[in-house]
């Protein structure tokens, strides 16, 4: 079974598929980049988007596609930016979100990570969630997006210090993934 992953950003595209990989699964990268509705919930955002896409390229109907919304929900700012995370990384960055909690004790934050997987018929989907930790500085050269100032619960590094190897042990997207391929390799086994 061929499935499709749609996103636009290549970071995420291979943190997915090398997740695939440890259950034997071939996930194929369609590179599309697709306007998010404004929602509350990631979930919501996901499973719209996907209806979206389904009605700009109607050829994906038979095809088994998925796609995901993340965001990072910051405790002390209420949960900001949260749904608006791709706004808000696009137009203050990580250097901004430090200086809204310049003095800010509370540090807690989490990531949250929602996919929408179309298998012909219905859109599921699937939620993961990372707590942890805003940093005082920008640390860290790899990954992407705000993985510079985002510390996971009991660990010392930020995401963008880890390898992509290690932040695929404890990210948001790994544990949505995780449900997804499990669902879709024993309905392969049934
Ligand atoms: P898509 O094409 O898949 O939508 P995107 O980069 O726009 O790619 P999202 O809308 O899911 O991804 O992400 C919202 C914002 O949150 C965006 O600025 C990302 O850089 C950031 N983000 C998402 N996942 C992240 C992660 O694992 N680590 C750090 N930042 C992340």
């Amino acid at each position: 079974m061929e499935i499709q992953f749609i996103t636009h950003n290549s970071s995420k595209f291979e943190e997915v598929s090398k997740v695939a990989n440890e259950y034997n699964l071939s996930v194929k990268w369609f590179d599309h980049e697709y306007d998010e509705l404004q929602e509350d919930s990631l979930e919501t955002i996901a499973h719209k988007s996907c209806l979206g896409i389904l009605q700009v390229k109607p050829e994906l109907k038979t095809t088994h596609f998925f796609l995901e919304d993340a965001g990072l929900f910051i405790e002390s700012l209420n949960g900001f930016p949260g749904p608006y995370s791709a706004y808000v990384f696009k137009t203050i960055g990580n250097n901004g979100i430090l200086n809204l909690m310049k003095n800010e004790k509370n540090r807690n934050a989490y990531f949250k990570s929602a996919i929408a997987y179309f298998n012909r018929n219905t859109i599921e989907t699937f939620t993961g969630i990372t707590k942890g930790s805003i940093t005082q500085s920008v640390i860290g050269e790899g990954g992407f997006g705000f993985d510079p100032i985002f510390v996971p619960e009991d660990k010392d590094q930020t995401f963008a210090e880890m390898t992509l190897a290690t932040k695929n042990l404890y990210s948001h997207r790994q544990k949505s993934l995780r449900i997804l391929f499990t669902s879709l390799t024993a309905f392969v086994k049934q």
